[in-house]
């Protein structure tokens, strides 16, 4: 496992510092992880995915033993999915989003997750689980947070466009003086934490800004964080959910959101509200219509609210 390159990021002094119950409290936490784990810590995987059929085969295939919960979250997908993910891993546990979006997505499947450290990472092939491991090594070191970076030494992108690379890098350089980080990489989608951690990130948004809201709430928490070199791989099948410049604005808009807003910030007692497929229907063949298996839908298992929306 090499994480030679880790870039030890802190916020600058003076902005919104942890009370020092929490910092105590992380403090204490962090001894007794690093106590318990010279075993392992366990380890959950959540994938969103919308229409990533002919993508989750290489994905699934590349996941390390050392995951030891795979959640899928999927945005109402109307290609085979939910069937392929069922069909190779009978084990996942498929839960389904309540709105419209990566960011809600993530945030169901992060409220889901029983694992000690949450790994979020893409179905479409651009993030390789193959180094979930250099994700991992850090936590277990004593930080908090562990974001992937394709802009370091060891890290690169097959994927990203020079409008995208721009834009990123923009953003990131404003967050960096907004908010006293040190980021070399604020959009992307390869991240893990502890689970522990979920109070203080809070994640309550929708969309692509997802990464971004978490990386800033990250800094503004006073979390230990830590960036590892990333290849970002090109889409393998299929076609990008996200578009530059609106999703770009919305990234905008949620940095001055995280900065400037006067209102309070997010209560701690805030859910998502998800579904989850239960886990005993049968295997399910890849129907060659590529169609999802409408009657698994129906077999759920989550609050009646939430399930009627995620199935309607
Ligand atoms: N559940 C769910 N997953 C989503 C949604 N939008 C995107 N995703 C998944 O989130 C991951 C990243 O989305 P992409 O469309 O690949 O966006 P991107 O990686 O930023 O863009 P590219 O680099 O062009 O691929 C993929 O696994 C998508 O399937 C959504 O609304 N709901
Ligand atoms: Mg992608």
């Amino acid at each position: 496992m090499d994480i030679r390159g880790d870039t030890r990021l802190r916020p600058r002094a003076g902005y919104r510092q942890p009370t020092s119950e929490h910092a105590s409290r992380t403090r204490h936490s962090r001894r007794r992880e690093r106590r318990d784990y010279r075993t392992r810590p366990t380890v959950t995987a959540v994938v969103p995915t919308l229409n990533e059929a002919e993508n989750l085969p290489h994905v699934l295939k590349k996941l390390p033993n050392g995951v030891n919960e795979l959640i899928i979250v999927d945005g109402h997908s109307t290609d085979a999915t939910v069937a392929v993910a069922k069909d190779l891993r009978p084990d996942a546990r498929i839960v389904l989003q309540d709105r419209r979006g990566k960011g809600n997505a993530l945030a169901c499947g992060f409220a889901a997750a029983r694992g000690d450290i949450i790994v979020a990472l893409d179905a479409d092939g651009s993030t390789d689980p193959e180094e979930i491991p250099s994700f991992i090594a850090p936590l277990i070191a004593g930080a908090d947070f562990v974001k992937g970076s394709r802009y370091m030494k060891g890290g690169g992108s097959a994927d990203i466009t020079h409008v995208r690379s721009l834009g990123n890098r923009a953003l990131g350089v404003s967050v960096n003086l907004l908010f006293g980080t040190h980021y070399t990489d604020l959009c992307y989608g390869y991240n893990a934490f502890w689970r522990r951690c979920l109070p203080q990130l809070h994640v309550d948004c929708d969309g692509f800004e997802v990464e971004t809201v978490i990386n800033v709430r990250a800094a503004k928490a006073g979390l230990e964080i830590v960036e590892v070199p990333s290849y970002e791989r090109d889409r393998i099948h299929g076609l990008s959910n996200l578009s530059a410049w609106r999703d770009g604005r919305r990234v905008l808009r949620a940095i001055l959101q995280e900065r400037f807003s006067r209102l309070p910030g997010p209560s701690d007692d805030w859910v998502p509200q998800w579904a989850e497929l239960s886990g005993v229907f049968a295997r399910v063949s890849v129907p060659a219509s590529n169609g999802v298996d409408d009657s698994a839908r129906r077999d759920v298992v989550g609050s009646e609210p939430s399930v009627a929306r995620a199935l309607a």
